[in-house]
């Protein structure tokens, strides 16, 4: 399976691994760590050097209960950053935006791969989406980032992602947008309490079996720190691992992660075991 990414050709035989680097003051995991153009660029270089396979720029936290930024301001820090990773690495730059115009300003700059938690159902993303020739990661979120966390409710939470998907799919279709430039993503901690999310990775097959690439991003997240307690965010790698390599397992074809090194060791192994019995 081969997912076609700007001028990138991302070959997911094998799962990838999609570093995280958030330039934002807020993120949950890593907010204002990285401040300056600079600093992102060495960031991104390490997380390349540790084996990320795509560096995934964020400029507005999706964190619950995050207040939305302007669009000028997300324009100011993220794309400064794109055009100097594009510059500098070899690897395909995703940018994780809602906005169709970050979007157009990043593929601008060099990105290769849009990554909307919303799945391009704000104004014209799918049509900036349509006319580029990046990736694109549709996403299920239900709410907004500030609200989706008060009492969300499924019947069948894994139906209704998938169901959800499949739309998302359709339209993106329709616009004339090629199935392999796609990845599909549950949305984990999006508008899902603790069973919701556990009840998607264990059924993570049902969305694999829709045939377009998996995207899977857990890394430290809350469910994480809940089911070991209440880790604070720097103490959940281990979780975020185990999770990582369930998922891998479950077909996913892109972990995003925030400690790439560590999870790219996991994944070797998961390849490994996965090669042995002869799937993926
Ligand atoms: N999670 C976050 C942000 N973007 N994109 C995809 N496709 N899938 C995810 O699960 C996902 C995502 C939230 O994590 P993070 O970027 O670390 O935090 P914040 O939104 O606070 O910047």
């Amino acid at each position: 399976m081969n997912l076609l990414c700007g001028r990138f050709v991302i070959d997911l035989s094998r799962p990838r691994v999609m570093g995280v680097l958030n330039v934002t003051p807020d993120s949950f995991s890593d907010g204002g760590e990285i401040a300056s153009v600079d600093r992102a660029v060495s960031r991104a270089r390490a997380m390349v050097g540790e084996g990320a396979d795509i560096i995934d720029v964020g400029g507005e936290s999706t964190r619950p209960g995050a207040e939305p930024v302007p669009e000028q301001e997300e324009l100011r820090r993220v794309v400064p950053v794109i055009e100097a990773l594009a510059g500098e690495l070899d690897v395909p730059l995703s940018v994780d935006t809602s906005k169709p115009a970050v979007m157009r300003e990043a593929l601008r700059a060099g990105a290769a791969m849009i990554n909307d938690v919303t799945a391009l159902r704000s104004g014209n993303a799918l049509a900036v989406a349509a006319a580029s020739d990046a990736a694109l990661c549709l996403m299920h979120m239900r709410g907004q980032p500030g609200t989706m966390q008060q009492n969300p409710v499924y019947d069948d939470v894994v139906a209704e992602v998938s169901g959800f998907l499949r739309r998302r799919v359709a339209e993106a279709v329709a616009a004339g947008i090629r199935q392999d430039r796609l990845v599909l993503d549950p949305g984990f901690g999006f508008g899902k309490t603790l069973e919701h999310n556990l009840e998607l990775l264990a059924g993570l097959e049902r969305l694999v079996d829709l045939g377009l690439p998996v995207l899977v991003g857990i890394s430290r997240k809350s469910m994480i720190a809940t089911l070991l307690g209440g880790r604070p965010v720097g103490e959940r790698v281990h979780g975020s691992i185990a999770a990582a390599v369930i998922a891998a397992m479950k077909g996913a074809r892109i972990i995003r992660a925030h400690d790439v090194g560590p999870t790219v060791d996991a994944l070797k192994i998961a390849t490994a075991i996965i090669d042995a019995g002869g799937e993926g």
